[in-house]
């Protein structure tokens, strides 16, 4: 593939996703420690690439790093317990420091990065406010916290206004309290409350690592919400990682459609996180990412786009679109965000006992991910289901595929009578296999 087809198919590949993306709220969590030099810079011209595009985006940013060099610039002591800062008064004035201080720099990032095309002339206006109300996390084993709090309620209306009118909307990890003071919060628990309560597509942690890793260190580039809870029931979440975790489970179980944890420090990994299928990170959903599902009619030309070129090359046997339309109850699709990306089907016969697997197709794309697979056993399991014991599948390529998976070979004499008679009338001298369920 030379270098302009690659961008030709990149580009068709993010087509979905920006169509998808437009409109809707993306909360983005940043690491304090992301936020200066090269890392902000080219954050800033991601957040403005995305809000071209249509985005509405919250940024919540940290700022421990920040109010660290400030205290010790001072020569004070920074103390904590259970990993949360100690918020004195000396302490809490660092923290508003850094707030400020942090929030003037992203603002001015996102002037510098604008697209050199842009469709505006000025700058994506931004705004921040008091859209975070707290309270004090209080005295915990016998130590008071003084002015670190935890966040009591997010001004969802307010920040909608906000974005409504265009602006990238900037929350700063401090929030105050009916009673007028003001409190240290974190941005990871801002973060999720401020996409539960907005209502977010999307929530996205950028942070000092690849994403999510497991107590080995490998990356897990895709999690249920079921499969994050069982990584920190079971202790194989790494340490460090923990209450990262433990927010983006909360988030989707919440509503959130999907969690994303990405390394800020890679250039682009929050567009390729976002317009590409293979992503760049960690994706968290609630439910289990890949599923196959009984086909539709709508997803008749789906599958027509899955087929046809295989068909053309003599691998699968043709069948019209009416045929689709008439069978379409005996087909299965395989779905991944929305998209469609294998197909296959259980043909039945007037034996009861006997089925045929059919039209299997994975997308060239995914091929060798395991989805065939996936495919195989939804067909074995729907054809157990219905009480078929003898499973066919004719093949003219994949004769192997099907042997490695437990299929032995057989004779056109073994088929079901109307399938034998087919099969010597359309000439294609197809090998036959056989499971037995
Ligand atoms: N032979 C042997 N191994 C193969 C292979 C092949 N043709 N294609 C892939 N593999 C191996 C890969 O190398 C990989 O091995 P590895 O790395 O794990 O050691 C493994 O399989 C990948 O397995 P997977 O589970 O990830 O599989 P996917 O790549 O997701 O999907 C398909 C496997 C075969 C479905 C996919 O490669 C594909 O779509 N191929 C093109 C279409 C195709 O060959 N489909 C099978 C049709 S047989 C027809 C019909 O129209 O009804 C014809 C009927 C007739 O009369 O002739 C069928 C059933 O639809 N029949």
């Amino acid at each position: 593939m030379d270098a302009d087809n690659g961008f030709v198919s990149d580009f068709r590949e993010a087509a979905p996703y920006i169509n998808y993306l437009r409109g809707k709220t993306l909360v983005v969590g940043v690491s304090g420690s992301l936020l200066e030099g090269a890392a902000l810079n080219n954050l800033a011209a991601d957040l403005n690439l995305l809000a071209s595009l249509g985005v509405r985006i919250v940024l919540v940013h940290g700022s421990r790093s920040k109010i660290n060099a400030l205290a010790e610039a001072a020569g004070a002591e920074c103390r904590y317990h259970n990993g949360r800062r100690i918020t004195d008064e000396t302490a809490l004035n660092f923290v508003k420091q850094a707030a400020g201080m942090v929030r003037c720099d992203i603002e001015a990032a996102l002037c510098s990065s604008i697209p050199a095309a842009a469709p505006r002339s000025k700058p994506l206006s931004t705004a921040a406010g008091n859209f975070v109300s707290a309270r004090p996390l209080g005295i915990i084993d016998g130590i008071d916290m003084g002015y670190t709090g935890v966040v009591r309620k997010i001004d969802a209306e307010a920040v909608l206004n906000r974005l409504d009118s265009g602006a990238l909307v900037i929350i700063s990890p401090v929030g105050h309290s009916l009673s007028g003071k003001t409190f240290n919060l974190r941005m990871g628990d801002i973060a999720e409350a401020a996409a539960v309560a907005l209502k977010a597509e999307k929530l996205v942690y950028l942070i000092g690592q690849k994403g999510i890793i497991d107590a080995e260190g490998r990356l897990k580039s895709t999690l249920s919400a079921a499969e994050a809870r069982e990584m920190l029931d079971s202790g194989n979440a790494h340490p460090e990682q923990r209450r990262l975790l433990q927010y983006a489970v909360n988030a989707v179980e919440k509503g959130v459609e999907r969690t994303h944890i990405l390394n800020g420090l890679a250039d682009g990994s929050l567009i390729r996180e976002l317009f590409t299928r293979k992503g760049a990170g960690t994706s968290l959903a609630r439910d289990p990412f890949v599923s196959i599902r009984e086909a539709r009619s709508r997803d008749i030309p789906a599958i027509m786009a899955l087929v046809r070129p295989l068909e053309e090359q003599g691998i699968l046997r043709s069948r019209s679109r009416d045929y689709l339309e008439n069978h379409i109850h005996s087909f299965s699709v395989l779905e991944h965000d929305r998209n469609i990306y294998g197909c296959a089907a259980l043909k039945t016969f007037a034996d009861p006992e006997a089925a045929e697997i059919a039209s299997l197709a994975v997308s060239p794309q995914s091929r060798d991910g395991g989805y065939g697979e996936m495919l195989l056993e939804h067909l074995l399991q729907k054809a157990r289901n219905i009480g078929i014991k003898t499973l066919f599948a004719l093949s003219t390529h994949t004769g192997d595929w099907f042997a490695e998976r437990g299929f032995q070979t057989a004779s056109p004499d073994d088929l079901p009578e109307e399938r034998r008679r087919e099969y010597h009338e359309n000439g294609r001298n197809s090998l036959v296999f056989v499971y037995r369920l």
